[in-house]
């Protein structure tokens, strides 16, 4: 049976055979973790595309190379259609990926040595919203907020002090690991009181914000940053919306001074990905995954889990397995094993390491994106709690696999 990698399958036999052993994994395992989802067909092959061919310094109609009629076109699709569907006054669709570009939004907006305001790592926040081992903790005088003890909900009042305190040039919102609203108004007001400039790395939210399902910052902030692979199902890659006035500034820090030539088979696959984002299907795609991760919270509270925060506003949940006399590592592999991928992760004021934190974060797009719906989501839940209690049981674990792939293989084939 011919497969649309036979010309890897010709050249390299042994990359071959990983890609199909991971198109396998992706097929009959259920995918958790957060950030990841199922890009189509139509992305996955545009990805693929001539474009991973061409050079293109610079920026439509200012570039160093030749050659570059069709790029001009194409970088300036992308750039539309990202203004259009976030409603931003300009965008920048050349980062390679998320981390890149919050770099480059630190290298528009401050100078090293500057001072930031993040939100710490442990607390949900990102690395590169000046987490000490990352060159954002190390490069600038970072400083982090946290949630509330008692709310697990982000603490506006430490975010104001601190802002007031230590008049940071950038306040940066956003989270990797928070699974509530982030409340851009109040942190706008509290930017401008302490005359930083306010940016929200909406990487996990960016496909809800899309479709009108999360409040957007882009009337509000300064600079706004993106992947383009988890919510928002592009390929992998990065955006940075920003107001006119940081165009400019922008710009000049994603090229030349933090990247080269832009990956423009990546920003092929994103003019694609932006363009189903705007097809009526995607928010009801994004309205179910919103309505998965309600049903599988709800589940985890009937079986007598704690969330942290109680619940879920968006994508994900994060489960607070402290009472549980189980490791979030040792409940991921036990999950693993039954072919149910996720992730440990810390919960706010983990008594655990940040290596063998207290939590599992769960996310639903990608669930989601294969067309499960809220009664699987339940069976999901059940499951997980199953390997929880069997999980020295290999045994016990291989025949809830069983059941997992026989689900997942009822969903077809993802691409
Ligand atoms: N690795 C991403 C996540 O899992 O949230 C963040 O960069």
């Amino acid at each position: 049976m011919s497969h649309w990698m036979d010309p890897v399958k010709e050249i390299d036999p042994d990359v071959f055979d990983l890609i199909q052993k991971e198109e396998d994994r992706q097929r009959d395992s259920i995918r958790l973790i957060a950030s990841e989802n199922y890009a189509s067909k139509a992305v996955m092959q545009a990805t693929a595309s001539v474009f991973t061919n061409k050079y293109a310094e610079g920026y439509p109609g200012k570039r160093y190379y030749l050659g570059q009629e069709f790029v001009d076109k194409l970088e300036n699709l992308a750039i539309d259609r990202a203004k259009d569907i976030f409603g931003a006054e300009h965008a920048n669709v050349q980062p390679y990926s998320g981390s890149p570009a919050n770099l480059e939004m630190y290298y528009a907006l401050c100078e090293p040595g500057d001072t930031i305001l993040g939100m710490g790592l442990p607390h949900g926040g990102h690395l590169t919203h000046g987490w000490k081992v990352n060159f954002s903790g190390r490069f600038f005088d970072a400083h982090q907020y946290s949630v509330k003890k008692e709310t697990e909900r982000i603490d506006l009042e430490e975010v104001r002090r601190l802002a007031l305190e230590k008049r940071p040039k950038v306040l940066v919102c956003g989270a990797s690991a928070y699974p509530r609203f982030i409340p851009f108004d109040e942190l706008k007001s509290i930017a401008d009181e302490a005359g930083a400039y306010l940016v929200a790395d909406i990487a996990h939210i960016s496909g809800l914000v899309a479709a009108g399902l999360h409040p957007s910052p882009v009337p509000m902030a300064d600079v706004v940053t993106s992947t383009t692979h988890k919510t928002l199902r592009g390929p992998r890659g990065g955006l940075i919306l920003c107001k006119k006035k940081h165009k400019k500034a922008i710009d000049r820090a994603v090229f030349p001074a933090c990247q080269g030539g832009p990956h423009l088979n990546a920003v092929a696959a994103l003019c694609v990905a932006l363009k189903e984002a705007a097809q009526p299907d995607f928010l009801t795609y994004q309205k179910n995954v919103l309505a998965n991760a309600n049903a599988m919270a709800e589940r985890f509270l009937e079986l007598g889990y704690r969330l942290v925060t109680g619940g879920t506003d968006n994508h994900l949940l994060l489960l607070d397995l402290t009472d549980k006399d189980v490791e979030g590592k040792v409940a991921a592999v036990a999950m693993e094993k039954a072919n149910i991928v996720s992730n440990a992760n810390s919960v706010p004021y983990d008594t655990r390491g940040p290596f063998n934190p207290s939590g599992i974060r769960i996310g639903t797009p990608a669930v989601t994106t294969r067309g499960m719906g809220t009664s699987e989501m339940k069976q999901i839940a059940d499951w997980i709690h199953a390997c929880i209690n069997v999980r020295e049981d290999d045994a016990k674990l291989s025949a809830i696999k069983n059941e997992v792939v026989e689900m997942c293989r009822s969903f077809g084939t993802p691409w």
